[in-house]
């Protein structure tokens, strides 16, 4: 009796634990209990609000807490006792309670189909762990002999609980605190106001994009990348939650004085606002690892003129709050281009997966040497006395973003009919410009494309062209010239260690 009603109680002791853990990864509204919690006092008619007010006054909530808890134990209990090997009834009724936090879940304010997942996750976690507990319970003791047929194994038993209600108390401890400190970052992120940039980005003319304008070319790329469409890279398994307060810039290493920036400081500083159009080394010919935005921050120049660069530091060695590390020349901070501490993405305040409260972004720099997020720290230093993180795992210690172009539309297995056919895409070569893009058809000689209205040196330049093509299967290939006139490098070679460089194709066939 008692071991059954045991097991019921650490199953739903699971599903609570991982329900909170996994809720802390998508969203403080996403905790099944607190959300059946929560959903209770919004609809609890006006008698039972006044009843529960009258009697426990402003210790409403936790009586609500209270009750939920002792009626959700009273569940387990029943789950425990009602569960069998093959047939899982408590788990069934596991399910039901699971259904109730489901539909709890998705009627809290903003809710989107995905905040359902921790609560079903747990459900099936604890349906899965009452039966293997039962089972367990079940099964006579090994080598017992006819003797003991009666008896059970019962420290396999205990063990087995122990280790679920271990897991289930870890796991609900760790979500409770994850879920608190995300609940602070998005409150905290919701106060946050853009600051107005003195030194505001030039608007985009309608030529640099291919996607609007009466020529628009359907299935470009846009010009800029939302937000929520913009790549993300990076090793944090679990995105830092740091808020504004928290927040510290610590400058230190070979300057003339040691200083420590908070969120305030940043006010001293001129505000900026820049496209600049970023850039994995990861990415792969004709890859997608490269988004433009708009940007909202402060000089990195600015910062390190007012503390004071020694000479001999050639190294910029940041460090994110989660300990990731890159290594920047000084020089090219310091070279006039709009080097960024970044704390705005497109208007709005950076998201978290972008570097709540702030980062690094420099044109033309591979973000592996540059694009620092949630920084905390700045030291100066050399090259020859200190490595970063991926430079640690055999990426070139130096990382300028090499000229690259790439064939968007036709889209790959396009069904294209003979005649003219609009081919169009983008090329980047951060800080040096795009000067033209060149295509040529089944290794015929190259021709210019019509290429978009420049933005700047440091975005991503579009392009079009107008092909009469034939029936047949045909095969495209881009190549893009940059602003000094270097033609973009033709040999195939993989990312590591310095980028990939080749030309991207795109085989179509035309009926
Ligand atoms: N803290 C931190 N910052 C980081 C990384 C990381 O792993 N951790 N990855 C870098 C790499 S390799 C790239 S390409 C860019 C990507 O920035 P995004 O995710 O905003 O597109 O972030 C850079 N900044
Ligand atoms: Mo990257």
């Amino acid at each position: 009796m008692l071991s059954r009603a045991g097991a019921g109680v650490v199953a739903a002791g699971l599903v609570l634990g991982l329900g909170e853990l996994l809720a802390a990864t998508t969203g403080p509204d996403a905790s099944p209990y607190f959300a059946v919690g929560a959903t209770t006092v919004d609809r609890a008619p006006a008698w039972a609000r006044e009843f529960a007010i009258g009697t426990f006054g402003t210790a409403d909530k936790p009586a609500l807490f209270v009750g939920m808890s002792v009626l959700l134990a009273t569940c387990a209990v029943v789950a425990g006792l009602i569960e069998r090997p093959r047939r899982p009834y408590g788990g069934a009724l596991l399910a039901a309670l699971g259904a109730v936090g489901v539909y709890a879940v998705l009627n809290r304010p903003g809710a989107t189909a995905s905040a359902a997942v921790p609560t079903v996750i747990a459900v099936v976690a604890g349906m899965l762990f009452l039966q293997f507990a039962i089972r367990v319970l079940w099964t006579p003791r090994r080598g017992g002999g006819p003797s003991s047929s009666s008896g059970i194994d019962r420290r396999r038993f205990l063990a087995v609980l122990g280790a679920g209600a271990a897991v289930a108390v870890a796991a609900g401890a760790a979500g409770r605190y994850l879920g608190d400190r995300l609940a602070q970052v998005l409150e905290d992120r919701s106060r946050f106001r853009v600051p107005l940039a003195a030194d505001a980005a030039p608007v985009v003319p309608s030529g640099s994009d291919l996607t609007t304008g009466p020529r628009a070319v359907p299935g470009a790329t846009s010009f800029v990348t939302t937000n929520r469409d913009f790549y993300r890279i990076d090793t944090a398994l679990q995105v830092p939650r740091l808020t504004t307060a928290d927040w510290r810039l610590r400058v230190h290493g070979m300057v003339d004085g040691e200083t420590t920036l908070t969120w305030d400081d940043l006010a001293g500083f001129e505000v900026v606002e820049r496209l600049v159009t970023l850039t994995c080394v990861s990415n792969e010919i004709g890859g997608d690892l490269a988004g433009n935005a708009r940007w909202t921050g402060y000089r990195m120049s600015e910062i390190l003129d007012r503390v004071g660069v020694r000479p001999d530091a050639d190294m910029l060695l940041s460090t994110s709050v989660d300990g990731f590390t890159v290594g920047t020349p000084v020089a090219v901070v310091r070279d006039g281009r709009d080097a960024l501490l970044a704390v705005a993405m497109n208007g709005e305040p950076l998201p978290l997966e972008h570097g709540y409260p702030a980062r690094q972004v420099v044109p033309g720099l591979y973000g592996y040497v540059s694009a620092t997020k949630w920084v905390v720290d700045w030291e100066l230093t050399r090259f020859d006395r200190a490595q970063a993180y991926w430079t640690q795992r055999g990426w070139a210690p130096q990382g300028p973003i090499r000229t690259a172009s790439r064939i968007d539309v036709p889209a790959p297995f396009a069904r294209i009919t003979a005649g003219p056919v609009v081919v169009a895409g983008t090329a980047w070569a951060q800080h040096r410009g795009i000067g033209r893009v060149e295509i040529r058809v089944d290794g015929g000689p190259w021709q210019e494309t019509e290429p978009a209205t420049e933005y700047s040196a440091d975005t991503w330049r579009q392009w079009r062209w107008v092909w009469d093509a034939s029936p047949g299967e045909h095969r495209l290939e881009v190549r893009a010239v940059d602003g000094t006139g270097a033609v973009q490098d033709e040999q195939r070679r993989p990312p590591v260690p310095d980028g990939a460089t080749g030309l991207h194709s795109r085989t179509v066939t035309v009926g």
